[in-house]
């Protein structure tokens, strides 16, 4: 009877499901030349997700531009990114549900450069391009574990309530 109440709550769990969603600079979501300054954040409607919004640093005069300047493997293949020059910083938040295995794909980071996503909370992430000639963000992708429905709380809570009767 335990097993197959453990077996029930496994199957269950598994079809709620874990949803991925990306952001893809190098698809047609974020027309290029598109700029991110102090007054003016970009903010990128998910489907199924909600908005994610892209800021520059909170003390800088950083303009981040949509552009093609970078490529992922040393300049043959350039692709749209958001692009950071170095010593430019952007901060990227969710603003919908909790983002979790968050990934960014970072393009053009060359000897000596380095450009490492930051968490800052649980849903806002900062990036510094260091050195070189900058940084761009192609892509970024999360998951989402979406809130258990009021049916499957029942369905957990009577179970349990059973399983402690029985011990
Ligand atoms: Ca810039
Ligand atoms: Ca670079």
């Amino acid at each position: 009877m335990k097993a197959k109440l453990f077996t029930l709550l496994t199957t269950m769990a598994a079809t709620v499901g874990i949803q991925a969603f990306t952001i893809d600079f190098n698809g047609l979501v974020v027309p290029l030349l598109t700029t991110v300054d102090s007054t003016t954040p970009l903010v990128i409607n998910v489907a199924g997700y909600g908005d994610v919004r892209f800021e520059v640093g909170p003390a800088s005069p950083d303009v981040l531009v949509v552009d093609t300047n970078h490529s992922n493997d040393g300049g043959t293949t350039f692709q749209n990114s958001l692009e950071l020059d170095p010593a430019e910083t952007v901060l990227v938040t969710f603003l919908g549900p909790q983002a979790i295995n968050v990934d960014f794909d970072i393009i053009g980071i060359n000897a000596g450069e380095s450009a490492t996503p930051v968490p800052f909370g649980s849903s806002e992430y900062q990036l510094d391009a260091i050195g070189g000639d900058g940084v761009g963000i192609a892509a970024i992708s999360w998951n989402v574990v979406p809130e258990p429905s009021s049916g499957l709380l029942v369905v957990v809570g009577v179970s349990s309530l059973m399983l402690r009767r029985r011990r």
